[in-house]
């Protein structure tokens, strides 16, 4: 299992990004929101806010608490189309009068349109679909040896691995399986493309997106067409986009689902809408929390100018991996989406790749950024298959090579799989004890290193002191202390956060400093005197209530001269 976790030692994740909370719902009901597309059956209808209206039949996403209560919506003549087990809900056509009505009933926890996804990269039409030039020798895309540092080819990280046996879900269009320079391991088909044709597999790539995606990170190493970033993986075709490159949240749920059903490790989205999705965001954060690894591309709605906030979804979720567009001068490619949620920058525009019908091709958009980092990735998993998702994560931002733009351009950086891979040797710390942590932490009051059994170790915000506590984001108390961290979007300002240990569950709701802690079978209250709180994106919780919870033991150090706390430590 992928979620084992040998090394318990979780690094912590430098951006965080509250949950959006914005209900579909309300908006609607507000008649605040226009519906930019509506899905039927899979079918799209642009601009269809006189058919919502009207009465028609929409592609809805209904959320349960519990189990999906399939009855329920039947009973509102829903006509139900995908069971979605992991996030407990169910996609239906139904009237969306009918579906605001199922808003009313508390086991219903949300429900949205089922909106629509497109793949996120194009081919260069003034480049023809070539194939003789690419049978005589094998050509190294320009792309594939930037992140390897321009290593002359063969690159010295396959002497360690070529990826080899891991796995990787390519949320697409399919692929042209028959290609002579891709090895695909297998897949599915959750498009309402029919697939197959002539081809005897459902996952049959007619469109040519998912063959490129593919071949980015998977292409032979042999004597002809182009080689991948890491050949050895097992590829896995999961269609979820039809044959125009078009698919709903359904789908891609659909996907994500059946990665995660299967144990791929990694799963990547060439794919954008521009609409937040709570349903998506679950199953995201659901398959993170089960220990993949998920990168997307982060859209390619980017400004020449470079300004604005427009990263896309799911790309711009917390749990995956926003990847942008460098070209071959190592800048931004003009139509690389920016903003904060970018987290690495990758090669993606002019990038030759394999195509339907034994072709090549060349292509451009953060879809093709998006593989260079699933083969890098790819490359350092199966280098230490006992590094956690957040551990190989951590070590792509840390190994990114600084191309000096804007962060919003290029996150942490140019994505390097041969220092990842260099790096291994020197990913855990010494001294963590499995399943507890960080024997002993020091942090200093307003810098952003902290002390992990010693050694330094940056946080990306310092801890301060409010009303006279100190106070530390959530999600370092959550490495520090190895505990797995959970939200739930209560309404548009409560949060519930959830650390979790083993036997030791604490309950922090946002604005209330009654903490509930379940230890060892045995619920009890902690009534804080300062409540957690959420600012810029980030839950601050008091410390010292945390640190009790898990049995620690709490010391502060103060400063003779001005009598402050300037230091805080615990020990387990
Ligand atoms: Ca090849
Ligand atoms: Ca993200």
């Amino acid at each position: 299992m992928i979620q084992e976790r040998k090394a318990v030692w979780k690094l912590l994740l430098k951006r965080t990004r509250r949950p959006l909370v914005t209900l579909l719902v309300v908006a609607f009901l507000l008649g605040s929101l226009s519906i930019n597309s509506l899905v039927v059956q899979g079918e799209a209808i642009p601009g269809g806010t006189s058919s919502a209206v009207s009465g028609d039949p929409v592609g809805v996403v209904i959320g349960f608490r519990g189990t999906p209560d399939r009855a329920l919506v039947e009973q509102y003549d829903g006509r139900v189309y995908m069971e979605l087990e992991m996030i407990n809900a169910l996609a239906a056509t139904m009237c969306f009068h009918s579906a605001m009505e199922l808003t009313r009933y508390p086991e219903v926890s949300f429900v949205e349109v089922d909106e629509l996804v497109f793949s996120s990269g194009w081919p260069d039409t003034a480049a023809p679909v070539q194939s003789a030039g690419f049978r005589d020798e094998q050509v190294v895309p320009w792309g594939i040896a930037r992140v390897f540092g321009n290593q002359a080819y063969p690159f010295p990280a396959w002497e360690t691995t070529t990826g080899d046996s891991m796995g990787v879900a390519i949320l697409d269009t399919g692929v042209y399986r028959d290609h002579e320079d891709i090895e695909a391991t297998g897949g599915i088909n959750f498009s309402e493309s029919p697939g197959g044709g002539t081809f005897a597999y459902e996952y049959f790539d007619s469109n040519g997106h998912g063959t490129h995606v593919t071949g980015i990170v998977g292409a032979l190493d042999n004597e002809i067409g182009v080689v991948g970033i890491a050949p050895g993986v097992d590829a896995f075709a999961v269609k979820i986009l039809d044959d125009t490159g078009l698919g709903t949240v359904s789908s891609v749920i659909n996907g994500i689902q059946w990665a995660v059903q299967e144990e791929i490790p990694i799963i990547n989205m060439s794919l954008y809408s521009s609409t937040y999705s709570r349903s998506l965001e679950l199953a995201c954060n659901t398959a993170y929390r089960n220990g993949h690894i998920l990168v997307a591309a982060a859209g390619n709605l980017g400004r020449d100018n470079g300004r604005g906030e427009n990263v896309s979804y799911p790309a711009a979720y917390d749990t995956v991996i926003a990847v942008a567009a460098s070209d071959e001068a190592n800048q931004r490619a003009s139509f690389s989406s920016t903003g904060p949620e970018v987290e690495l920058i990758a090669p993606g525009k002019d990038i030759w790749s394999t195509w339907t019908a034994n072709n090549y091709q060349l292509f451009s958009g953060t879809s093709m950024a998006s593989l260079h980092v699933v083969g890098a990735a790819a490359l350092a998993w199966s280098a230490d298959p006992d590094l956690t998702n957040v551990q190989i994560r951590n070590l792509l931002q840390q190994t990114a090579q600084d191309l000096r733009l804007a962060e919003q351009h290029q996150g942490y950086g140019l994505v390097r799989a041969d220092r990842a891979v260099e790096a291994l040797g020197y990913m855990v710390p010494p001294g963590v004890a499995p399943g507890r942590g960080v024997e002993e932490v020091i942090m200093e009051i307003g810098s952003k290193t902290a002390y992990f059994n010693g050694l330094p170790h940056e946080m990306d915000v310092a801890p301060f002191i409010q009303s006279s506590r100190t106070f530390v984001p959530v999600r370092f108390l959550g490495e520090a202390f190895a505990a797995e961290v959970d939200w739930e979007p209560k309404n548009s300002r409560v949060e519930i956060v959830y650390l979790r240990r083993e036997d030791i569950e604490i309950t922090i709701t946002i604005g209330s400093p009654s903490i509930a802690v379940y230890q060892k079978g045995a619920a009890s209250t902690v009534i804080s005197d300062v409540a957690a709180f959420i600012s810029q994106g980030r839950t601050f919780l008091p410390f010292r209530v945390i640190a009790e919870a898990f049995e620690a033991s709490v010391g502060y150090e103060t400063s003779p001269e001005a009598r402050l706390v300037t230091r805080v430590w615990f020990r387990q």
